[in-house]
C-alpha cells in the first residue's frame, strides 16, 4: 500500500483528526483516486476499528472518536468524490434507522448519491417509521433510503417498510437498503426494492431502479 494510505490509516485508527486532514490532503496531492484514498484509506481504518471492538482493545469512545476523525478528512475528500461524469434526477430522503445512531455510511451514500445528481433530504439518525412515512407523504421522493449498522435495528427496516405499505405509498416510492449487517437475502425477505454493499453500487441500484 502506498505510505500515505498507510499513514491515513493510522491516522483514522488512532483518531487524530490533524493526521487524517494532513494525509487525505497530501493523497489528493499526489493524485491518487479519491476512491481509493476513501476505500483503503479510510473505510478501511474503520473496519480494523470493528476489529479491535470486537477483540476489546477499543472501547466506545475510541470508536467515536476515529468515526469522528474519519469525519474531518471527509470534509476534504468530499468535493473530489462527488465529480460526477453523468447528471441524473431524482429525490431520495435518506435515513439512519431507528435505535441506530450509525451515520457514516448513510451519509457517504447521500454524498455519492448527490455527486450523481439526486436531490438529498437526509432525516439523519435514529429515524422511526412514522418520520419516514411522514417524510414521503410530504416529499414525495423517488427513493426511500435506510441504513442500519446493527443487528438489533434491522428489524426497523421491516417495521418502517410496513408501514409505507399501510399508507399505501409503496407504488411510486422505491425502498432501498444497506448498511454492514443487511445483505441481500435479507432487503428480499423484507420486500424491500433493492440492496447495495456500498456507496458505490448505491448510486447503480438507484440508476436502475428509476430507470436512469
Ligand atoms: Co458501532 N458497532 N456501536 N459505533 N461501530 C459496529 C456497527 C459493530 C459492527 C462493531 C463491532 O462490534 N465489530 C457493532 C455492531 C454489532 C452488531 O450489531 N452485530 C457496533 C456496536 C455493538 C455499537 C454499540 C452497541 C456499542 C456500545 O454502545 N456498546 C453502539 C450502538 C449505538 C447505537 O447506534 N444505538 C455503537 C456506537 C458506535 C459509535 C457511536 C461510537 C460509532 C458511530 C459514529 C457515527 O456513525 N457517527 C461506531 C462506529 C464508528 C462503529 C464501526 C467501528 C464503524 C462503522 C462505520 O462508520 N463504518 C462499526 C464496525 C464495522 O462496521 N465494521 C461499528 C464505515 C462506513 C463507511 O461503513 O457504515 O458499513 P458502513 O457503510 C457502508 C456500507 O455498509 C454501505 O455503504 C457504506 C459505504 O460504502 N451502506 C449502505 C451503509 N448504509 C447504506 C444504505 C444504503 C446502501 C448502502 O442504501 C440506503
Amino acid at each position: 500500500m502506498e505510505q500515505v494510505l498507510q499513514n491515513l490509516f493510522e491516522a483514522v485508527l488512532e483518531g487524530n483528526f490533524e493526521g487524517v486532514k494532513a494525509n487525505v490532503q497530501s493523497a489528493l496531492d499526489a493524485e491518487l483516486d479519491p476512491n481509493i484514498i476513501l476505500n483503503d484509506g479510510m473505510i478501511a481504518a474503520m473496519r480494523e476499528v470493528g476489529v479491535r471492538f470486537e477483540a476489546g482493545e477499543y472501547y466506545v469512545p475510541e470508536m467515536l472518536i476515529a468515526a469522528r476523525a474519519m469525519q474531518s478528512g471527509m470534509a476534504i475528500l468530499k468535493p473530489h468524490l462527488q465529480q460526477a461524469e453523468k447528471k441524473s434526477s431524482g429525490r431520495v430522503v435518506m435515513g439512519t434507522v431507528k435505535g441506530d445512531l450509525h451515520d457514516i455510511g448513510k451519509n457517504l451514500v447521500g454524498l455519492m448519491l448527490e455527486g450523481a445528481g439526486y436531490e438529498i433530504i437526509d432525516l439523519g439518525v435514529d429515524v422511526p417509521a412514522e418520520e419516514f412515512v411522514k417524510k414521503a407523504m410530504e416529499l414525495k421522493p423517488d427513493v426511500i433510503g435506510m441504513s442500519a449498522l446493527l443487528t438489533t435495528t434491522m428489524p426497523s427496516m421491516k417495521t418502517t417498510i410496513d408501514a409505507l405499505d399501510a399508507a399505501g405509498l409503496r407504488r411510486n416510492i422505491k425502498v432501498i437498503v444497506g448498511g454492514a449487517p443487511v445483505t441481500e437475502t435479507y432487503a428480499q425477505q423484507i420486500e424491500a426494492d433493492g440492496f447495495a454493499l456500498d456507496a458505490s453500487r448505491a448510486v447503480n441500484l438507484v440508476n436502475d431502479l428509476l430507470g436512469k
